[in-house]
């Protein structure tokens, strides 16, 4: 039993091998390095869809795909879909996080709510799919702080913690996130559509 995870991003990649080798254990799960679709969907559902699908039709196996972002209430749900490139196309990561800083830097805390989304996408050979939704509550901090994790985890606080995500403690990020929250969703239907 094998399943392709059509990403490229390789902190995805390890975040989803710890999720999955605990989760989905006895399937294999290789790394995908097809061609890219083009992400033009206008949710994270439809552009997740089109990775799984993508890599699905390529490789003839069933797979994964991992749409996510941070969706800022005060800025209406952005940079939501457009996260991983919000200063603009090849602009360094670091970018991102200080202009969405910058953008509710005005804001009192209690103004600063926002959330990841992470949707989970599955798609077989055969034309089925699937997807399902985790959402990772909490607030926009007023500087980065912290090593771990990647993207806006340094500017982001859980609720129900005192730091930022990128200073939890290891597993806790596993454990609880919108990765974890989806992809512990989508095993229990990845499960019974593989089932022989
Ligand atoms: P693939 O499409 O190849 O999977 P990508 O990085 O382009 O890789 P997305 O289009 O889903 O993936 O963009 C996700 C962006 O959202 C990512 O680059 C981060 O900036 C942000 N993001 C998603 N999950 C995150 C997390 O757990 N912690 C911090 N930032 C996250």
């Amino acid at each position: 039993n094998r399943v392709v995870l059509a990403t490229h991003n390789q902190h995805k990649v390890d975040e989803l091998r710890r999720i999955l080798d605990v989760t989905l254990p006895g399937i294999e799960v290789l790394a995908y390095d097809g061609p890219e679709p083009v992400e033009d969907g206008a949710t994270f559902a439809e552009n997740a869809l089109i990775k799984a699908r993508a890599a699905a039709a390529h490789t003839g196996l069933p797979a994964i795909a991992d749409d996510s972002g941070i969706c800022v209430d005060v800025l209406g749900g952005s940079p939501g879909i457009f996260s991983a490139r919000w200063a603009g196309p090849g602009r360094d990561g670091a970018e991102n996080l200080r202009l969405v800083l910058w953008q509710i830097s005005d804001m009192a805390d209690e103004h600063r709510g926002a959330h990841f989304t992470c949707v989970a996408a599955l798609a077989l050979p055969d034309g089925t799919e699937r997807h399902v939704t985790g959402i990772w509550p909490g607030q926009i901090l007023r500087e980065a702080t912290g090593e771990g994790g990647f993207g806006y985890d340094p500017i982001f606080k859980p609720n129900g913690h005192d730091s930022s995500a990128a200073d939890l403690a290891p597993g806790v990020k596993d454990a609880e996130s919108h990765r974890a929250i989806a992809f512990g969703e989508l095993v229990p239907v990845l499960t019974e559509l593989l089932r022989p």
